[in-house]
Formats: C-alpha cells, sequence, structure tokens
C-alpha cells in the first residue's frame, strides 16, 4: 500500500507545516509511504526561482531532520521530464470544464484582477495527478480542499484505463485524522501560513529560540480573564492552547488549567516549541551545512521514484500511441 504526501515550497515550512502534518508523517506513516517537495505546484503564481531552489532543499532537509526515512522522499522536479510526460497525457484526457469547475482555480485566479490567471494554475490539478498515478499511490491523504483533486485524478485514471488499457491505480482520498489547525498569532481567524504578507503571525521551523519568544509574546490574545479552551470565542487563546497541548502530548482542557496568566502561558508556549523545534531546527542546519551529503539523499530518491514510474509512463504513452 502506497500513501503519497507532498508539500509545496511556497515559503518556509511553519509550526502548522510541522505539527499539522510533516510530525505526524514521520510518527505515524507506514513504510510504504512516499513523501515530496512538490516545487513544480509552487510555480503556479509569481515566484522567484532562485528562492523556489533553496526553499525546495530547506525543506526536503526538514523533511529528513523531522524522522522521516531519506529513502522515503523525493523532490518533484527531478522527476519533471516524467511527469511533465504523464502531465500530457492526462491533460488530453481531461475536459477543460472539469479543469475549469476546480474551486482552488476559481478561487486563485479571481484574487488578483491586475495579473492574469496562468494556464499552469487551471491545469495544475492535471500535474497532482500525474504525481499521484506516476507513483501508483493507493492513498492520498488530503483536507477537504484538496479533495476534488483527487476525485479528478480518480476520473482521470478510470478514463485513461478504459479508453487505453488497465495502466492506472484508481487512489483513494483519506481524510487523515483531524489535526488542530494552527492559526496566524497576529490573526487567529486565519491558518498559519507559509505565504502570509507578514510573518509576525507565523513561526517558522527555522526561527531562532529568541524569534520565538517575540512572536507568542506578541500573540493576540482575547482579553479575557479565564484561561479556558474555548475555540469559538477565544481563537487567539485556544490557538496557543492547542499548540501547547500538540507539544506536550496533551489536550488542550488539559493544558489550560495549569496557567494563572497569559503570561505564564506564552512563557510555556513558547518554551514548549522552542523544545520541540530544536532537533528540527539544528537537524535542518546541519544537513544544509552538508549539500553534498543532502544532494546524494535528493538523487537516490530521485532514481528510486523515476524507477517505481517508468514502467507506468512507458506503458501509458506506449498505449497512447506515442512514445
Ligand atoms: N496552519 C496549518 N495548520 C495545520 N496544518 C497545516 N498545513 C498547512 N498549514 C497548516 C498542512 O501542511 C501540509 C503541507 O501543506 P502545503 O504545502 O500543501 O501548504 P498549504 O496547505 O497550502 O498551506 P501553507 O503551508 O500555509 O502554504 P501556502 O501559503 O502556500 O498556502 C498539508 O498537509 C497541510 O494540511
Amino acid at each position: 500500500m502506497t500513501r503519497l504526501s507532498g508539500i509545496t515550497p511556497s515559503g518556509h515550512a511553519h509550526v502548522g507545516n510541522y505539527l499539522g502534518a510533516i510530525r505526524r508523517w514521520a510518527r505515524e506513516g507506514a513504510q510504504g509511504d512516499l513523501y515530496f517537495v512538490s516545487d513544480l505546484h509552487a510555480m503556479t503564481t509569481a515566484y522567484h526561482p532562485q528562492r523556489l531552489r533553496a526553499r525546495a532543499r530547506e525543506l526536503l532537509a526538514t523533511l529528513i531532520a523531522s524522522g522521516i526515512e531519506p529513502n522515503q522522499v523525493f523532490v518533484q522536479s527531478d522527476l519533471i521530464r516524467e511527469i511533465g510526460a504523464l502531465t500530457w497525457l492526462l491533460e488530453c484526457t481531461c475536459a477543460y470544464g472539469e479543469a475549469a469547475r476546480m474551486t482552488q482555480f476559481k478561487e486563485k485566479s479571481g484574487t488578483d484582477g491586475k495579473i492574469a490567471a496562468r494556464v499552469g494554475l487551471l491545469t495544475y490539478p492535471v500535474l497532482m495527478a500525474a504525481d499521484i498515478l506516476l507513483q501508483g499511490a493507493d492513498e492520498v491523504p488530503v483536507g477537504d480542499d484538496q479533495e476534488q483533486h483527487v476525485e479528478l485524478a480518480r476520473a482521470l485514471a478510470r478514463r485513461f484505463n478504459s479508453t487505453h488499457g488497465e495502466v492506472f491505480t484508481v487512489p483513494r482520498a483519506v481524510t487523515p485524522r483531524a489535526a488542530a489547525r494552527v492559526r496566524d498569532l497576529a490573526d487567529p481567524t486565519r491558518k498559519m501560513d507559509k505565504s502570509a504578507t507578514d510573518a509576525a503571525g507565523v513561526i517558522f521551523v527555522l526561527d531562532e529560540p529568541d524569534m520565538v519568544r517575540r512572536k507568542i509574546k506578541r500573540a493576540v490574545t482575547d482579553g479575557l480573564e479565564r484561561l479556558e479552551y474555548r475555540p469559538d470565542d477565544q481563537p487567539g487563546l485556544a490557538n496557543l492552547l492547542e499548540i501547547l497541548a500538540a507539544c506536550l502530548g496533551k489536550s488542550p482542557r488539559e493544558v489550560a488549567d495549569g496557567y494563572p496568566s497569559y503570561d505564564s502561558l506564552k512563557d510555556a508556549v513558547a518554551e514548549a516549541l522552542i523544545e520541540e523545534l530544536r532537533p528540527i531546527r539544528t537537524g535542518t542546519l546541519s544537513l544544509l551545512a552538508d549539500i553534498d551529503h543532502l544532494d546524494k539523499i535528493r538523487a537516490e530518491g530521485a532514481i528510486r521514484a523515476r524507477e517505481r514510474g517508468q514502467h507506468r509512463l512507458e506503458s501509458a504513452l506506449r498505449l497512447a500511441g506515442v512514445g
């Protein structure tokens, strides 16, 4: 059984990515799971090439430093030729209307009227289908916002198989056990976001301890006296309690009891988070300091992922009458 998950280097990894995804992959993942840095997904809107390259490398290092086995990771663009070829076959299997009705496309293409939406934003779910189908993934853990894309991958796999011959595993979307959505510390109505324009409310995995303390100290709280876990009425406080609970392996309600004031709670959150992130931060930095070693892991990951997909791609090209 293969389960495939990706993370996009659209910015530096933050505590939401770590607690909500990466740490769980490392702790709860099974041996057949695959994790990839989806750098091609970060190109559908304006981006900076050097930064993209640096962040892809940084995220790869963070995945490994977090405890994911090096033989389970790869970087998507290392397979750009294979994925590009399969994307084209799948684009020629996909109806325009199917791609155009994706909610994420409608939302993101409408956000800035001054900049024309790129065709890549329209076809990105097809690229995602290619990632999934190339690796023969059985399961793709996704949040609500990505379920529609896995549905598209299922539809394309079925259509290709019934038109040309059985090549692709039809993947299933699975909903991971609910993880608290870490919210922005400066605006707890929003989720913590890699590409947030203001980083004051975002704690990055590589932030230095003093920076973590400063950001937590400035976190918006709700001005109410009682330190209770009430996410609807006190989202700022609830966010801090959820972060602390995730670090201590307790429930937010349990941890809420222990602190007489916001200040003492914030100190505890900062220290717990610094301890939680310390090995990830130092591990990431030491992998980044030994680029040859990291590049070797990366190259081996690319070879493995390419080999996994090779026969599917070749069969698909042959059955489609090309290549
Ligand atoms: N705030 C969050 N709390 C909990 N989990 C989160 N994830 C993202 N933000 C939070 C989880 O991280 C994994 C990888 O996410 P992604 O690379 O697909 O990015 P995203 O979900 O689009 O959100 P980001 O990281 O904030 O990036 P941008 O700014 O590009 O939107 C996923 O499992 C996701 O659920």
